[in-house]
């Protein structure tokens, strides 16, 4: 039980032993020390990481003590390297993921998007796709062919920031929710970030060219509060995170649109790649699966270096 003088309050930022803590509320911003108490028992998963909702005790100098964390609804995360029994949590509490490509300029890697799309489905988190650039040249023909099969699937926002197509539907999607967004770099995250919160000027790259020099590259995963209880976390965690084993088993589940075939195989453990009377290839041919997401599939079934690596 939290002391009854704590303020509830919702972890924004972490780095090493202090947490940035927004005040629900006020809106106030606490920086904040774990009370020694809370460490007492050695977990499997961090004891506070960003998106955790938490009680803290005021100290002088707009500093506090987290007192309490409340249970997670669940959370982004990831192995700890080398330690197979622990976990690192990039972001606690994630209620939706907003996967993030330009139309082109960087060239869309809709590969990387399927295995992204994997992980959260994976961990079970809903999933938006939410295309920028809009304003460039050709790009609606572009949108249309490379994101027009996962409209059928997700909520697909296009967007650009330059026009301001979609910007306001992208708002009330993300209203009184905590909404990871995640893609490559130079996309246009923290572009979108400012042009859903006006107020708060964010890190934007001015510099581009092939090189990427003098980018000023997002790190460590953030929340920002855009309202009362809305809130976008600008993390690269899910990239690292991209970079895991897939496991083989749960993977047709996790393209969505495979569901409701995988009753109608022949075999119970058909891998859906070689066998015969699968339901999921059947589907493939008559067009109700899109080639490209079943390729993606494929690939990812294999385990191809590349097939959606970010670092490839
Ligand atoms: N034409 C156009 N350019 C955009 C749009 N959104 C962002 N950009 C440009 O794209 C470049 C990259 O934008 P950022 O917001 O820094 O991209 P980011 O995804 O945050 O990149 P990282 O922090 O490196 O991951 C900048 O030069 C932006 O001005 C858009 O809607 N239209
Ligand atoms: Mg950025
Ligand atoms: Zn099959």
């Amino acid at each position: 039980m939290p002391p009854v003088d704590a303020c509830h309050g919702i972890v924004t930022r972490a780095h090493g032993l202090w947490y940035e803590v927004s005040l629900y509320g006020s809106g106030e911003t606490l920086i904040a020390s774990m009370r020694g108490s809370l460490k007492r028992n050695r977990r499997r998963t961090d004891i506070v990481a960003v998106g955790d909702r938490v009680w803290v005790t005021r100290l002088p100098d707009d500093e506090g003590a987290i007192e309490a964390v409340d249970p997670r609804d669940r959370a982004l995360v990831r192995t700890a390297r080398n330690t197979r029994d622990t976990e690192q949590v990039v972001l606690a509490n994630p209620d939706q993921v907003g996967f993030v490509f330009a139309v082109k300029e960087p060239e869309p890697h809709v590969r990387m998007l399927d295995r992204f799309i994997v992980l959260a489905e994976l961990q079970e988190i809903p999933i938006r796709i939410i295309v920028t650039k809009l304003d460039l040249e050709d790009a609606d023909t572009l949108a249309r062919d490379r994101f027009g099969v996962y409209e059928r699937v997700y909520p697909v926002h296009y967007v650009s920031i330059r026009s301001g197509l979609g910007i306001d539907e992208l708002k009330t999607a993300i209203e009184g929710r905590i909404t990871v967004m995640a893609g490559p770099s130079g996309v246009g995250k923290s572009s979108l970030l400012n042009a859903l919160d006006p107020q708060h000027l964010r890190d934007v790259s001015h510099v581009s060219g092939a090189t990427g020099k003098g980018r000023h590259t997002t790190i460590g995963s953030q929340i920002h509060r855009l309202g009362d209880d809305t809130f976008v976390a600008d993390t690269p965690g899910i990239r690292s995170l991209a970079m895991h084993a897939v496991p083989g088993e749960r993977l047709p589940w996790a393209f969505r649109e495979f569901r409701r075939f995988l009753a109608g195989c022949f075999y119970q453990d058909c891998t859906h790649v070689h066998e015969p009377d699968c339901a999921v290839r059947d589907a493939v041919q008559r067009g109700d699966i899109s080639a490209p997401r079943y390729e993606s599939y494929v690939a990812l079934r294999r385990g191809d270096r590349g097939a959606g690596d970010p670092d490839a």
